[in-house]
């Protein structure tokens, strides 16, 4: 028995407010899913974000539609942190019609003496089950998690959290709070390729399809999905096609303004249709990075052939004195204040700035719509700020 597994394929998206960006991200799925069918698996898993919003534009529903028809196998999925609106998930009108089953379907779940037990599906001598990408009391959930008993030889657990291993920064989950006794624990919501051993069986996340953002480009990884044998026990990535691009990274320090764009234009060689970003690093002699000419350099990329050229200036620091704060025995927070101050911010704006970075770091605003988060973000402000 073999199944594909894919994750992250973000429908929708639309890189650079590009609409060529948006046909590569569809052009990955129907790519995949061509591969799929000539591969003949026996069932599809889908760890998540098949949509990039939860209220997908009509051609991107009619699009998946499609796709989804050429499959003659079941497609399993979990929804994806980008599937789900604060009422449900878009993936309920996939399911009504037959075109797929959520393993997190309300119908999957019961709650028994302060737990919560997971059913699932049988494919074969396949026990598939999953929980959905929400990240509020996630913790807390995953500790309640208790499961059908199968006698199924193997046994898939489909969720969309990144755990420890693959990143302790983004981790949602310790790697210890996955349940015990699965022989696949499938994973979505991280977007890079990774195969992790965990005791007896493994942690596979295969990634997104499209370079999502520039962290990922960034990284350099290949793109694609996996073919797991059940009975080999071996997993093997199928790479995909994405759209080509390429990073230069210039120094600008100490340039002047028509320097500094000449320099960049020098180091842009003539390519067809590919991406190019360019990141400026270095410290500006005179002026401000705000005056880099950012259309002039576009225009030239454009102009070599490339689709769209994305220059980041974040790395350019402005010429300005540098600020000393002696450390003694300050808190970190005291440090951070008098630099801030001294850089010219006042008391309020600093006590913003902290809570803001507050609450949208916190769980409340999870699942609310942008307007009323847009709203509680104020509310808080305007509580907790006296002006001054
Ligand atoms: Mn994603």
């Amino acid at each position: 028995m073999r199944f594909a597994l894919l994750s992250d394929t973000h429908i929708g998206r639309s890189q650079f407010k590009l609409e060529e960006r948006e046909l590569d991200f569809k052009k990955a799925f129907k790519n995949c899913i061509s591969r799929i069918v000539e591969e003949k698996v026996d069932f599809v898993l889908h760890c998540g974000d098949l949509f990039d919003v939860g209220k997908p534009e009509h051609d991107d529903i009619v699009f998946v539609i499609e796709q989804l028809q050429k499959l003659k196998v079941p497609f399993f999925i979990v929804p994806g942190s980008h599937d789900m609106t604060a009422t449900g998930t878009v993936l309920t009108i996939f399911e009504k019609v037959g075109l797929l089953t959520n393993l997190a379907h309300p119908r999957y779940r019961v709650f028994k003496d302060d737990k919560i037990v997971i059913k699932g599906e049988v494919v074969g001598d396949v026990f598939v089950c999953g929980v959905e990408g929400r990240r509020a009391n996630i913790k807390e959930i995953y500790s309640l998690l208790d499961f059908q008993k199968t006698k199924c030889k193997t046994k898939i657990f489909a969720f969309h959290h990144i755990t420890s291993d693959v990143s302790t920064i983004f981790a949602d989950i310790p790697t210890a709070l996955l349940p015990k006794g699965f022989d696949y624990y499938c994973g979505g919501h991280w977007h890079s390729k990774s195969v992790i051993k965990h005791y007896n069986s493994k942690i596979i996340y295969p990634g997104s399809l499209e370079n999502y953002d520039l962290r990922e480009m960034e990284r350099g990884e290949s793109k694609g999905f996996f073919i797991i044998d059940l009975e080999k026990k071996e997993e093997k990535f199928i790479e995909m096609p994405v759209r080509g691009y390429k990073i230069l990274k210039i120094n600008i320090e100490s340039l002047n303004p028509e320097k500094k764009k000449k320099k960049c234009i020098a180091q842009i060689k003539p390519d067809n249709g590919k991406l190019l970003i360019i990141k400026l690093s270095g410290k500006l002699k005179s002026g401000n990075k705000g005056e880099i000419n950012k259309l002039r350099i576009n225009q030239d990329a454009q102009n070599k052939g490339y689709l769209f050229c994305k220059i980041i200036i974040s790395d350019v620091l402005n010429p300005i004195e540098k600020i000393k704060v002696e450390q003694g025995n300050k808190t970190l927070e005291q440090i951070e204040k008098e630099y801030l101050m001294k850089r010219g911010y006042t008391r309020t704006q600093i006590d913003y700035a902290k809570k803001f970075m507050q609450i949208i770091g916190s769980e409340e605003l999870t699942g609310l719509h942008l307007e009323k988060a847009q709203k509680r973000i104020i509310e808080e402000l305007e509580n907790e700020i006296e002006r001054d």
